[in-house]
Parts: structure tokens; C-alpha cells; sequence
């Protein structure tokens, strides 16, 4: 298998300006990039695919450029849907430098075919209007930018010259990189294929019939229906502040049997061979999840190093078996992110504190519980209808945990 034989099997490949041609051009290194404009203070796992994909053409030899649209972020990349409110350069630089720290964990700075990381601010800042208008501006036809979905889409509920312009800003970094950097190749998700054509186009007209690439890879889908990328429709972030370890793992544990052999194609750095040998577990062992695990694992380590993976099997492992006792107070925390908390008294009874957390719907059920051995209380069983909570009982000097049955808890903080 070629490196762009393994991307289509992977199932990153959507369209490609010149297939044949770039295959001949891949038989050698070639730089390529891919832009990221800092409209948030950081990247989603919706990103991953392209950031992994950069590293994928590291691997293969090839020199990645990370491109951060300090720049393009002021202007806006037009959506399908409406305007977006422009952002303050104070904004922009901030999400800038978050972003740029994330991105560079991915890529290695070192050896032949070091990473490089450039912002667009550079010289599209230093652009003034009248060169921009004569020496950029006369190479775009109106019908053709006209014709490019994103602005087609857009041309019913409105969109302004601003955001019109954007697909200019974005041809002239390809232009940018290919003078000072050489750089070939523009990658991108299936959104951007009209940004990477104009691109193309630009750099042949101006550097008279000099060849660049583009390639699109398609978003990633869900087998039902819905987007991926979210969990409880809240956004998988990279930033370990935004979404914790163990809920990042969570989300690829729990990826469905149909999707998760898509998910490995397109995100892991597994091997061909070792993703049939999952996707045969898929098949015929499912309930034991080996292919959810590796991807978890591997993109959790990825993401939150060695330490962000140790904490999250801790937590899963701990849920499992009830046994919470261990885990330290950032683990609590992480761990019981969503569940209930209520707020107690201390020295109340544990049975008044279920009915008030609604654990139980009365006191006669509330002691039914305790009676058969429902409830335990920082994974130990509770069988005294006595109980009294006190501070003792917490775990970091507030927080209760209360499990009821098999998977429900609730929080209490005294
Ligand atoms: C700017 C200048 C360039 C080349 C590219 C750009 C950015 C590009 C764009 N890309 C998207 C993006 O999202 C925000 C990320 C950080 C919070 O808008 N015009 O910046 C996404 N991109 C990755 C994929 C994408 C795309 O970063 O290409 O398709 C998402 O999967 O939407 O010279």
C-alpha cells in the first residue's frame, strides 16, 4: 500500500485537485499544511482528524506546516449557515497562543522534516489595500467566487464583503508558503475544498503555471445520524480544563460497535494490520470492547499524556467496581462531574439525606434500601438505618459519595 493508497483506505481522502499528479508528486517529499483559525480558545476532537492527518505526512517524511490564521481569525471563514461576529485582536491572540500549545504537541520540531508553525498575521497584516486589490484581487473572477458553496449558500440570507473576501486571504498563505517555504500541498476537511482550489488557482496565475495540490478529507460521521464530536451535546475539548481525562476517554469507550472501526481508520496511528485484527473483535467479541479500549487509550494518552490515561482508567476502574475510596479529590471531582450534588447539614441522618436528594421517594423506601444493601457510602455498604453523616465521612473533607444500586450516585457535600 502507497502512503495515499493507506489515507483512502483510512477513509481520509475526499477530493484531491489532481490525483494522478499528486500521486507522482508523493514519490518524494513534499511540504504540506493545513490552517487553524483561533475562533476558540481550543481545538475539539472534531480537529483531531486533521491534525493527526499533518502528522500522518510527518511520518511518511513529508514536512507538515501548522498554519495559525491569526489573521483569517479577525476576518471570519464564511459559514453554510449565518455571519459570524467578528472577534477582538485581543480575542484572537489569546485563542492564538492556546491553540498554537496544543497543536505543537502533536508534530515533532525535530530532525529533517521538523514541524514548522507559522501565523498568517505575518504578512497578511503587512498587506496593504491597494496591493492587495491590484495584485491579489485581479486574479479572482466574480463568477467563480460567486459559484464556491460557501458563499453560494450563503448568498440568499446574506453575507458581507468581509466574509466574501475571506477565500482572497486564505489563497495568498498558499501563495505565502509556497515562495518562502515551498509548500506544495494544502490539506484540509471537506469544508475547505473551495478555499483550497482557489488557492491552487492563485498560486498557478501568479507563479505562472506552477503546480500545487489540494486534498480534502471528509468529516467524520456517525453511523446514527447524529454529529460526532459531542457528548450530551457539550463539546469533546482538548483542553484537559474544558474536558477532563476521564471524560475524553469516556467518549471513545463509548463510541457504538458500527462507528468504532471508522474512528480507528481515521484517528488512530495503528497499523493497517493491527485495525483488521480489532475490527475481527468487533465482529465477533463485541461485549468485550478491546476495539473502544485501544482507541480510548491511545487517544487519551495522546491527549492527556500518561498520567491523564493512569487517571482516567482509575476513575473507570473505580466506578466499576464501586471501590471510590482511592482515587484522589482531583478524581472525585472529575469523576462526579455530572452526577447530583446535593448540599447537607452535618450530623443529618442518612436516611432524611436520601429522601431530601430524592434518592428515595420516602423514608419507608429510603430504609428499604439500606435494608438490602443498596446503598453504600464511599463504596463501602451501609446496612445501619442509624447512620448519621458527619464530616468524617467525606473523603477530602466535604464531598460524600453516595452509590445507589449498581450505577447511580449522588453527591453530597457537608
Ligand atoms: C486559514 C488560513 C489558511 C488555511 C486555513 C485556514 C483556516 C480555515 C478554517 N478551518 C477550520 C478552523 O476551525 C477552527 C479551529 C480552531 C479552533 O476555517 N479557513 O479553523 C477547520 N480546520 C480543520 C479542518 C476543518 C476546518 O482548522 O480543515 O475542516 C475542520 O475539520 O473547518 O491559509
Amino acid at each position: 500500500m502507497t502512503f495515499l493508497e493507506e489515507l483512502n483506505w483510512r477513509g481520509l481522502i475526499k477530493d484531491v485537485t489532481d490525483l494522478e499528479g499528486l500521486k507522482e508528486r508523493l514519490k518524494s517529499p513534499i511540504t504540506c499544511y493545513c490552517g487553524f483559525d483561533p475562533t476558540a480558545d481550543s481545538l475539539h476532537v472534531g480537529h483531531l482528524q486533521q491534525v493527526l492527518l499533518l502528522k500522518r505526512y510527518q511520518v511518511a517524511g513529508h514536512t507538515p506546516i501548522i498554519l495559525v490564521g491569526g489573521a483569517t481569525g479577525m476576518i471570519g471563514d464564511p459559514r453554510m449557515t449565518s455571519e459570524r461576529n467578528l472577534l477582538t485582536l485581543e480575542d484572537v491572540r489569546y485563542n492564538a497562543e492556546c491553540i498554537k500549545k496544543q497543536l505543537a504537541h502533536f508534530l515533532s520540531f525535530e530532525g529533517e522534516n521538523a514541524a514548522i508553525m507559522v501565523n498568517n498575521y505575518d504578512w497578511i497584516s503587512k498587506l496593504n489595500v491597494i496591493d492587495y486589490l491590484r495584485d491579489y484581487g485581479k486574479c479572482f473572477n466574480l463568477s467563480y467566487m460567486l459559484a464556491k458553496d460557501a458563499v453560494a449558500s450563503r448568498l440568499e440570507t446574506g453575507i458581507s464583503y468581509t466574509e466574501f473576501s475571506y477565500m482572497l486571504l486564505q489563497s495568498i498563505d498558499f501563495l505565502h508558503l509556497y515562495l518562502n517555504y515551498n509548500c506544495e500541498l494544502q490539506i484540509g476537511g471537506s469544508d475547505q475544498w473551495g478555499n483550497l482550489t482557489s488557492g491552487c488557482e492563485l498560486v498557478k496565475k501568479i507563479e505562472d503555471g506552477s503546480k500545487v495540490y489540494g486534498v480534502t478529507s471528509p468529516l467524520i460521521t456517525k453511523s446514527d445520524g447524529s454529529k460526532f464530536g459531542k457528548s450530551e451535546g457539550q463539546n469533546v475539548w482538548l483542553d484537559p480544563e474544558k474536558t477532563s481525562a476521564y471524560e475524553f476517554y469516556q467518549f471513545f469507550f463509548n463510541i457504538a460497535d458500527n462507528d468504532v472501526v471508522n474512528m480507528l481508520k481515521r484517528l488512530s496511528m495503528k497499523s493497517v494490520k493491527e485495525i483488521e485484527n480489532l475490527a475481527i473483535k468487533v465482529k465477533n467479541e463485541p461485549h468485550l470492547r478491546e476495539a473502544q479500549k485501544a482507541l480510548a487509550e491511545e487517544l487519551t494518552e495522546l491527549v492527556h499524556g500518561k498520567e491523564g490515561l493512569q487517571s482516567a482508567l482509575n476513575i473507570t476502574e473505580a466506578l466499576f467496581s464501586g471501590n471510590i475510596k482511592d482515587l484522589t479529590n482531583k478524581e472525585i471531582k472529575d469523576a462526579f462531574k455530572d452526577a447530583n450534588t446535593i448540599d447537607i447539614e452535618e450530623n443529618v441522618l442518612l436516611i432524611d439525606a436520601l429522601v431530601n436528594s430524592k434518592a428515595a421517594s420516602s423514608k419507608r423506601e429510603a430504609r428499604e434500601f439500606i435494608n438490602n444493601g443498596s446503598i453504600s457510602i464511599n463504596g463501602e455498604k451501609c446496612t445501619s438505618l442509624e447512620k448519621i453523616l458527619t464530616k468524617d465521612d467525606s473523603l477530602d473533607g466535604e464531598t460524600i459519595v453516595i452509590k445507589k444500586g449498581k450505577k447511580s450516585y449522588f453527591i453530597f457535600k457537608v
